[in-house]
């Protein structure tokens, strides 16, 4: 048994599963409060001295002075398997080559295609266990990862055997989506519809098989993947039996965030330029946006998707890092904070909400995990934070304390 007592503050992130709209503003904190974990689950929680309570021989008591403790935090949007680094576009960055040019000159995902289809299983999952361990020394327990760095049938799967592998092999649990329809490869540049064929006629059918995603996304941007040929990869995926996310409205508003609403996606991804009407479609239709602010940061268009009146709209906000070497290459969920205050104006509260349980029911899992609450996995993060406003703002360090997954310290850094 761990008993967590005298936490200055408690984020319990508890209700009735996503919140959305002005629900987000309430991360139901409680002052001076207490945890109890046993065989792996939350047991109690609650104010003051209830846990005395609680009585065995040998418990592990954790002091929560001066502390912001939160659910164990959830990424729900990373490309976290791949090989190489871009960092050779920087100064093309820098030079104001845009994201889209670098692709369509063969560079930019393409380039990662190349250097992740020279590695062997065994090398992406030595990369990616380094970036997982990362991620829970910041504080993430539950993280999604995306294929889509294959392109070909045989490498596709490659990465979705990883990700299992992953899953099985790290402390942190990894959520697997299909994205077949990151890009277009070299080999059909000249033939993207017989690309799409393969996508719909191939992949899919072999990832239904193996069982090896829950999830389908599809790059909906100008200059990759058009909504018209979204909806149809996404509608495949659907009768695979495949949940749908989209990745829209990164770049330009091409009605990614409509089609979201259109075909009642469980998430649509990035939105920086989503349409007013696009927003209230994913509202009314309850997509929850998943927001990447430290992409839109690492973008440099000075450009952030519009929180405030999402929320203001009645969306659900989560958000998520984009792990990936070339538009975020960060595996901090806490870099994910600064930039969704300091950059979108979200309100402390909105943002624990938005990495926690928001976070988890964008990947379906909003009744094991997202929230402080009796029943639920034992995933939680101490911070040294002596309140939630305290730790937003005091940024660009890692404030994690101590990681707990499943009902184990796996992380302490006192
Ligand atoms: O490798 O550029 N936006 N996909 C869509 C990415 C960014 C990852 C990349
Ligand atoms: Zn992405």
């Amino acid at each position: 048994m761990i008993i967590i007592k005298d936490i200055s503050c408690l984020v319990t992130c508890a209700g009735e599963g996503k919140k959305s709209g002005g629900e987000m503003n309430d991360a139901g904190i409680i002052k001076n409060g207490y945890i109890v974990i046993k065989n792996n689950r939350i047991a109690d929680v609650g104010m003051g001295g209830g846990y005395l309570k609680w009585k065995d021989n040998n418990p592990i008591v954790i002091s929560g002075k001066g502390k912001t403790v939160t659910p164990g935090l959830v990424d729900p949007h990373t490309h976290l398997v791949y090989g190489g680094s871009r960092e050779g576009e920087l100064l093309l960055k820098l030079n104001n080559v845009s994201y889209i040019d670098i692709l369509k000159s063969g560079g930019g995902i393409l380039s990662t295609v190349e250097s992740t289809r020279r590695a062997s299983i065994e090398e992406l999952v030595e990369v990616s266990m380094g970036r997982l361990n990362k991620m829970l020394q910041y504080g993430t327990t539950t993280v999604e990862s995306k294929s889509g760095y294959g392109l070909s049938t045989e490498e596709e799967l490659k990465l979705l055997k990883v990700n299992q592998i992953l899953n099985n092999k790290s402390e942190v649990d990894v959520v697997s989506t299909f994205m077949g329809a990151h890009a277009v490869p070299n080999e059909y540049l000249n033939n993207r519809e017989g690309y799409i064929d393969l996508i719909i006629n191939d992949m899919i059918p072999r990832v239904k098989e193996g069982g090896y995603a829950e999830f389908i996304d599809c790059f909906c941007e100008k200059g990759v993947f058009s909504v018209e040929e979204t909806r149809r990869i996404l509608y495949a995926g659907r009768t695979n039996g495949l949940r749908l996310k989209l990745h829209g409205d990164e770049v330009e508003a091409i009605g990614g965030a409509e089609l979201a609403g259109n075909m009642k996606c469980i998430s649509a991804e990035h939105l920086i330029a989503a349409s007013d009407e696009g927003i209230k479609s994913l509202a009314k239709n309850g997509v929850i946006a998943v927001l990447l602010p430290a992409t839109a940061f690492y973008l440099m268009k000075g450009r952030y998707a519009r929180a405030r009146y999402m929320i203001d709209n009645g969306v659900s906000v989560a958000l998520a890092t984009d792990c990936n070497p070339g538009t975020c290459p960060t595996e901090s969920m806490q870099t994910v904070m600064s930039f969704a205050c300091f950059g979108m104006g979200m309100k402390p509260e909105e943002i624990i909400n938005a990495m926690t349980i928001n976070a988890a029911a964008a990947i379906g899992r909003e009744c094991e995990i997202g929230s402080i609450e009796v029943g639920k996995k034992a995933d939680i993060a101490i911070f040294n934070a002596k309140n939630l406003n305290y730790l937003i703002y005091h940024f660009g360090i890692n404030a994690v304390e101590k990681v707990i997954k499943n009902g184990n310290i796996v992380i302490s850094n006192v």
